[in-house]
């Protein structure tokens, strides 16, 4: 098989990635390793920033969201029991939009289908060749037979765990990394949200996060220990410590209920430097890892994919590879902006084992500043709600 842009992986970024250049005319083949229902019930991402809204919209595949996404002009942040709403359309201008990554996914995936590009899923031991060539190749296997598929260029879409990144020479990246001393137990369920915008909780017991889906269905996180079990967490004792770590408003609003998904996830800060190598370019969590306090991993992968995408139209429209050439310093550029604000976030918000009294009242010196500053309120709120292209 022969394409013009062969993509590794069909999460939101390959998915959007693929969207973007068969609409512009480009040929493309994304090549996955698990089943398309097995990248469905990931559940992951709920808070779309801004500028994701405005490139869905931008990709025709705007209309459910429209439809069911709920748009957000604040959110709350609880300390102690004390909580302030940070009001991001009076101090920015911005909104985000409240619509799941899985619900980003399947609109993706549809248009795919009505695009009748190529995807190949369930597709084994995919390996990148020749990137530092003019002739880049990707072979897979697939029942029981050897693929290959030669291509201009490479785009490495296939998140923390794939083969793109892996396939650049160590001496040819940098990586950069912090993980965190906890991970966040997250549960789903369908009971409606316990209020109307997300609520992000600091408690001596540890972080805590309401969020939501759609009018009847919730999604909840509390901070757990890195080697917490999933198992060790009936629905009861989630609820439970769920409630302990709310302010009390909402701890006596809460609606429990049986739970549809319950997962541990690890938190970490990641980035890989530079985001391309030869005709290999990395977008998403491929390139970069941010812990989800900030909303910004399915965020900026988009944002990736935005940059990417118009560098390979420039490439192939106008013969121009000045946006291929940029595109790492660019796509970097907004990656650490939202590698230091969900660092930020995440150092706010939780409790670190090795924290002494000192750091404690720093984190509450600097709620309260959030608090008392609009300055620092509108920068807060800038970086959410995420900061224009
Ligand atoms: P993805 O990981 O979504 O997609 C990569 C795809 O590549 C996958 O389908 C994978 O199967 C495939 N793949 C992997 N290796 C391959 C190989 N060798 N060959 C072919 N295919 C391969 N972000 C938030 O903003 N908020 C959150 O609450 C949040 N929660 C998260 C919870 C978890 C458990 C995880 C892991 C991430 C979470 N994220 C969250 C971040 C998440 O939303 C990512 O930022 C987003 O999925 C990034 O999209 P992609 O870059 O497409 O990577
Ligand atoms: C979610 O709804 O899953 C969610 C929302 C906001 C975050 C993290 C996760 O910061």
């Amino acid at each position: 098989m022969r394409t013009q842009v062969a993509i590794i992986g069909s999460g939101p970024a390959g998915l959007m990635l693929g969207r973007l250049l068969s609409r512009a005319g480009i040929d493309n083949v994304i090549v996955e390793r698990q089943s398309a229902d097995h990248v469905l019930s990931r559940i992951r991402a709920g808070v779309l920033e801004q500028g994701s809204v405005e490139l869905i919209e931008q990709a025709g595949i705007g209309e459910r969201m429209r439809q069911e996404g709920i748009v957000h002009h604040g959110t709350v942040l609880a300390f102690d029991g004390d909580s302030h709403r940070f009001d991001f359309t009076d101090l920015v201008g911005r909104s985000v939009m409240v619509y799941g990554q899985t619900e980003v996914t399947r609109d993706l995936m549809r248009a795919r289908n009505t695009d009748g590009a190529p995807s190949v899923y369930d597709a084994a031991h995919v390996a990148i060749h020749d990137i530092d060539g003019a002739r880049p190749r990707v072979t897979y296997i697939r029942d029981g037979q050897t693929h290959e598929i030669a291509c201009d260029f490479v785009a490495g879409c296939d998140g923390f765990h794939g083969a793109a990144r892996a396939s650049i020479p160590a001496d040819a990246i940098r990586t950069f990394e912090r993980a965190y001393p906890f991970g966040w137990l997250g549960i789903l369920v369908d009971r409606p949200p316990v209020a109307d915008e997300l609520i992000y909780a600091h408690h001596a017991r540890g972080f805590a996060l309401c969020s939501m889906r759609s009018p009847t269905r919730s999604r909840y996180y509390v901070q757990c220990a890195i080697d917490e079990k999933v198992e060790a967490w009936s629905d009861e004792r989630f609820w439970d410590e769920l409630r302990r770590r709310l302010p009390p408003a909402a701890a006596d609003a809460l609606q429990t209920g049986p739970s549809i998904e319950k997962s541990i996830a690890p938190l970490r800060s990641f980035v890989a430097e530079p985001m391309r190598f030869g005709r290999l370019f990395l977008a998403g969590d491929a390139a970069h890892i941010v812990p989800p306090t900030g909303a910004k991993g399915l965020n900026l992968a988009l944002g990736d994919v935005r940059y990417l995408a118009g560098a390979l139209i420039a490439h192939y429209r106008d013969g121009s590879d000045a946006g291929l050439d940029g595109y790492s310093a660019k796509a970097l550029a907004r990656v650490w902006k939202a590698e230091r604000f969900s660092w930020w976030m995440t150092t706010l918000l939780h409790t670190f084992p090795d924290m002494g009294p000192f750091e404690r009242r720093m984190q509450r010196a600097e709620f309260d500043n959030l608090v008392s500053s609009r300055a620092a309120a509108m920068a807060m709120a800038e970086s959410y709600a995420g900061p224009p292209y």
